[in-house]
């Protein structure tokens, strides 16, 4: 007999031991993933935390919270959509994965984690926003199952390409994505622990929240961050381009106006209170998930991670938009819960990235990354999960690369400690920047031009670009031109 059957009917004989211990134990090896991930939600719109607006309710992402792990400094690598998905899907920089933007197919030779897990035994599932490879829905490598819309996809009424057959739904996306991946989850017979990776369209822009909590935060107050004005105060010491952009249709005064500003442009409690009510919605949907995992009593051997794709500012410098590397664009909302492996009201304080996704998925699942496949740059953090403590970086490396399509933002690398921040700009006659986060979290004194901090922008330059040329990441990419350019400079208001 083999031992670990012997051991099992040990466990059975000795009374005060539960059979199940043993049993999860054995399944421990393996739990099932969920990791679910939103578009542009911000890393401060959870209600639980102290910087959220008061009124926002998101009782099942704070559930997440209380009972697992919040990861309170978690950052992006790039702040776009596509490149940050590549980067949580090879556990790779952009400038090694070589998905610069939201058009382009994917690079051969890309690798995701899901292909590794799957050919480790998991049965796994993918449903909602890909977007790498702006025009394709068709399934992608790395699950058994696959619901995906192209591009952007809708908020009402979505069709997915579900496994190569398209198919229109009556509804709203974030509804849709979590009904299907729910009636996945239902109808499965497979006795293989399961990944379901589950991605929203929300709350990206337009900000659509589902119909039926259009108007919930009518008559919340609305806050306007100090940074927001169109005064010398906020810009005096910024590099010039910040303030270029805000003349953008990434603007606070302009968003997606046409030419010369002839639409109105949306009103700002508007688009605050519709992005607030997107958040909710997929709290609400979460939590439908969370109810058949609850019901289900998958709990005990399950690993759920939302996370969100970028940051997003809403009004901060003046814009609504990613791609800079400011606080806002690129910090994202982290949060791991996992019964019995991740202590209730856990908080890591490390420097997290979207990097260090698929190293960490893969060590949970006790998953090794098959040999010849791409090296991933992230490191896991799933011994501070588990509150083990481990080297880790103090530093974090972030990388943008100038779009044709979105001309206002600079290509731009930036080195963030937990106090500093240095942003050097190329290809732009302008200064760089330099925070201290400590004394001005909201990035409105550039300190470049200090004499006092002359040599500290030195010593971060330096470190920024030992850092860069280690990765290999000295090279600007230089894409065809595609799509339109979104380049008219709209009036001043
Ligand atoms: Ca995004």
């Amino acid at each position: 007999m083999p031992v670990n059957r012997l051991v099992f009917l040990f466990l059975l004989l000795v009374p005060g031991i539960r059979v199940f211990a043993a049993v999860d134990a054995r399944a421990g090896a393996q739990p099932n993933i969920v990791y679910i991930l939103s578009d542009d939600h911000r890393w401060d719109w959870l209600g639980f935390m102290p910087e959220a607006p008061r009124f926002l309710e998101t009782p099942h992402l704070d559930r997440l919270a209380r009972e697992g792990a919040h990861v309170r400094n978690a950052f992006v690598s790039t702040s776009l959509c596509s490149p940050s998905r590549a980067s949580i899907l090879t556990g790779q920089y952009m400038h090694h994965h070589g998905v610069v933007d939201n058009q382009r197919p994917e690079p051969a030779g890309i690798r995701y984690f899901p292909e590794y897990m799957q050919a480790a035994g998991y049965h796994t599932a993918f449903f909602g926003k890909w977007h790498m490879g702006h025009d394709s829905d068709e399934p992608r490598p790395g699950f058994h199952h696959w619901a995906g819309f192209r591009g952007q996809g809708e908020y009402t009424d979505p069709t997915l390409n579900i496994n190569g057959q398209r198919r229109t739904f009556t509804g709203y996306s974030t509804d849709v994505l979590t009904e299907q991946a729910l009636v996945w989850l239902k109808e499965r017979r497979d006795p293989r622990p399961f990944v379901l990776y589950l991605s929203f369209k929300a709350p990206h822009f337009p900000f659509e929240p589902a119909p039926r909590h259009r108007g919930r935060y009518d008559s919340a107050s609305v806050r306007y961050p100090d940074t927001m004005a169109n005064t010398e105060e906020n810009y005096a010491t910024q590099p010039r381009w910040v303030r270029e952009r805000r003349y953008g249709i990434h603007g606070v005064d302009h968003m997606e106006t046409g030419r010369f500003d002839q639409d109105p442009v949306p009103s700002f409690p508007e688009l605050f209170r519709r992005y607030s009510e997107a958040v909710h919605t997929i709290d609400e949907n979460v939590g439908r998930v969370l109810e058949y995992i609850d019901t289900n009593r998958l709990g005990e051997n399950t690993l759920v991670v939302y996370m969100g794709d970028n940051g997003f500012a809403l009004g901060e410098h003046g814009f609504y938009d990613k791609r800079d590397a400011y606080e806002t664009s690129i910090r994202v909302p982290l949060l791991a819960w996992a019964p019995g492996r991740i202590k209730p009201g856990t908080v890591i304080p490390q420097l997290v990235q979207n990097i260090d996704i698929a190293p960490t998925l893969l060590e949970a699942a006790g998953v090794k990354q098959p040999a010849q496949t791409p090296a991933m740059d992230g490191a896991s953090f799933w011994p501070l999960l588990q509150g083990r403590t481990v080297p880790w970086r103090d530093e974090i490396l972030y990388e943008y690369h100038w779009e044709w399509n979105f001309p206002a933002t600079p290509t731009l690398f930036a080195l963030r400690t937990e106090r500093w921040k240095y942003v050097y700009h190329h290809g732009v006659w302008d200064i760089d920047a330099l925070y201290d986060l400590q004394t001005d979290p909201i990035e409105r004194h550039n300190l470049i031009k200090v004499p006092a901090f002359r040599e500290q922008a030195a010593a971060l330059r330096s470190r920024l670009f030992d850092s860069l040329e280690k990765s290999g990441a000295l090279r600007v990419t230089l894409p065809r031109p595609a799509g339109d350019p979104l380049h008219d400079r709209k009036l001043a208001r």
